[in-house]
């Protein structure tokens, strides 16, 4: 079950995440990735686009060269859920790696 997050609940995922900040005038939440190179952002974004389609939870993205800027949002249920922060915390973990 998808959980919708509370201003405060959304508050303390934000600030538990490196990066994240609310998107100004939406429920989402949004961070800019930066790479070495092209190869190493669109091996993020495939790495990201297999884990979206598992948990069927697709970020909003843009991509030039080496940065990817992503956005997070749960449309149907209108605003921040869990599997936001799932997502992003997986966007960091293989960002790092
Ligand atoms: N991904 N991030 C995100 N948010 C959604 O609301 C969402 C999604 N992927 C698939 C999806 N919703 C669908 O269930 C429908 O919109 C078809």
């Amino acid at each position: 079950m998808v959980k919708k997050l509370d201003t405060l609940q959304g508050n303390q995922e934000i600030n538990s995440l490196i990066g994240w900040s609310y998107v100004e005038g939406r429920d989402a939440i949004t961070k800019s990735f930066s790479f070495s190179d092209f190869n190493a952002a669109f091996a993020f974004m495939t790495k990201c686009a297999m884990n979206a389609e598992r948990i069927n939870h697709h970020p909003e993205w843009f991509n030039v060269y080496n940065r990817v800027e992503v956005t997070l949002s749960t449309h149907e249920m209108g605003g921040l859920t869990d599997l936001d922060i799932e997502c992003a915390k997986f966007m960091d973990k293989v960002a790092d790696a």
